[in-house]
């Protein structure tokens, strides 16, 4: 009996091995850091756990919206999606103190939404194989008429389902599509890739391949181009290969699967036969390998500090699969005079030096006082994060 006992967990856990180890058969959320065996800690009261760079402080900004994901914001507040809820749900600062007393429904019966965007009086709402939107007065925060789809049979499931969407500067809705896989070819040529659409949702391109999952996209407001996040694959050990940030172009070709980071040739699809000729487009930036950057947005605000001029701010949601957790963090971008962009903590402390994991920042917005809004869909937590050079409104 105590044998065939042993055979049994024997065989378990050889299986379990396996499953681990084999590139794309997984994700991350089914491979929460619970399971990994981390200590964790969601915790409403975590905020004197954190720092911040010089020049800003920190509040908790809401906590009553499981999971909070994607943000939008206009002057009538901030707009959070929660995906397990599937709903898309406004904030009420009802004091003007500074922190959300409550939340209203604005669309629910949606299908694991994410990303957000207002734009011409209309709300976007990005759902894991569609695209919809409800016409919404950015000025007092009322919709008015139905929600409607107007993109339809996204490809969806797999690894990364979460959808992303922003409207460019040339007035188009961009969307990425990250992968269903770790590493793969993909069947479905829109995954790995970054679409877009007119702002009714008809015209779909693609607009540049080879990026595993862009979790995040925005456009500097000094130049107009797109930088969008990608997060590297998984199973090549601790580090590498690094998450990156690419300047997006028109037509371009950013790796994955064939190749990662700056030019390495992927060891599983690096001579595959459907590896374009084209080269790949190289990233602008590095991030740390596993530190998942996932939002980012471009600072558009004078309230900061003057450094912080020509930046974006990341969200580092944290790694899931590193024997060393690492990430759990919001950086800064700085772009400097001579084309250097320089990395530096903003917002940090969601991983304590004992391993204790508080938050996974996730997504951000920027208010236009400065204030920035990040989603923690981990400690189901919103943040703000304000130079402390004003008094908190
Ligand atoms: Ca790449």
């Amino acid at each position: 009996m105590k044998r065939r006992l042993l055979l049994f967990s024997s065989l378990f856990a050889l299986l379990l091995l396996t499953w681990l180890t084999l590139p794309g058969l997984h994700t991350a959320q089914q491979i929460g850091a619970k399971a990994l065996g981390l200590e964790v800690k969601s915790s409403a009261n975590n905020l004197q756990a954190l720092s911040t760079a010089a020049g800003f402080k920190v509040v908790r900004y809401y906590g009553d919206i499981p999971g909070p994901r994607g943000l939008a914001i206009s002057r009538a507040g901030l707009i959070v999606s929660s995906p397990a809820e599937g709903a898309v749900y406004r904030l009420v600062d009802s004091d003007h103190s500074g922190s959300a007393k409550s939340h209203l429904t604005l669309v629910d019966n949606l299908i694991r939404p994410s990303g957000l965007e207002i734009h011409d009086n209309w709300l976007y709402i990005a759902e894991a194989d569609a695209i919809g939107r409800i016409a919404y007065n950015p000025l007092n925060g009322a919709t008015q008429g139905s929600y409607q789809r107007i993109i339809h049979d996204l490809p969806s499931g797999g690894n990364h389902w979460r959808r992303v969407i922003h409207v460019g500067p040339d007035g188009w809705l961009y969307l990425a599509i990250g992968s269903s896989c770790n590493v793969c070819i993909e069947e479905d040529t829109r995954r790995g890739s970054i679409m877009r659409f007119h702002s009714d949702g008809s015209g779909g391109e693609i607009v540049a391949r080879g990026l595993r999952n862009s979790a995040g996209f925005d456009w500097a407001p000094w130049n107009q181009q797109l930088y969008a996040t990608d997060n590297g694959r998984d199973w090549l050990g601790d580090d590498e290969p690094p998450d990156e940030l690419n300047r997006v172009t028109q037509g371009s070709h950013y790796g994955w699967p064939f190749s990662n980071g700056f030019g390495a040739t992927d060891p599983d699809y690096g001579n595959h036969p459907d590896k374009p000729l084209q080269a790949s487009k190289s990233p602008v930036h590095g991030f740390r390998p596993h530190n998942a950057a996932l939002g980012i947005i471009f600072n558009r605000s004078d309230s900061l500090p003057p450094s912080y001029r020509r930046s974006a701010f990341v969200a580092l949601h944290g790694s899931w699969n590193r024997s060393v957790p690492d990430g759990y963090k919001v950086v800064s971008l700085q772009w400097k005079e001579d084309g250097s962009i320089v990395e530096n903590d903003l917002l940090w402390g969601f991983l304590t030096a004992t391993g204790r994991i508080l938050g996974r920042p996730a997504e951000l917005a920027q208010g236009e006082d400065g204030s920035l809004y990040i989603s923690d869909d981990f400690a189901d937590t919103l943040y703000r994060l304000y130079p402390d050079n004003r008094v908190a409104k």
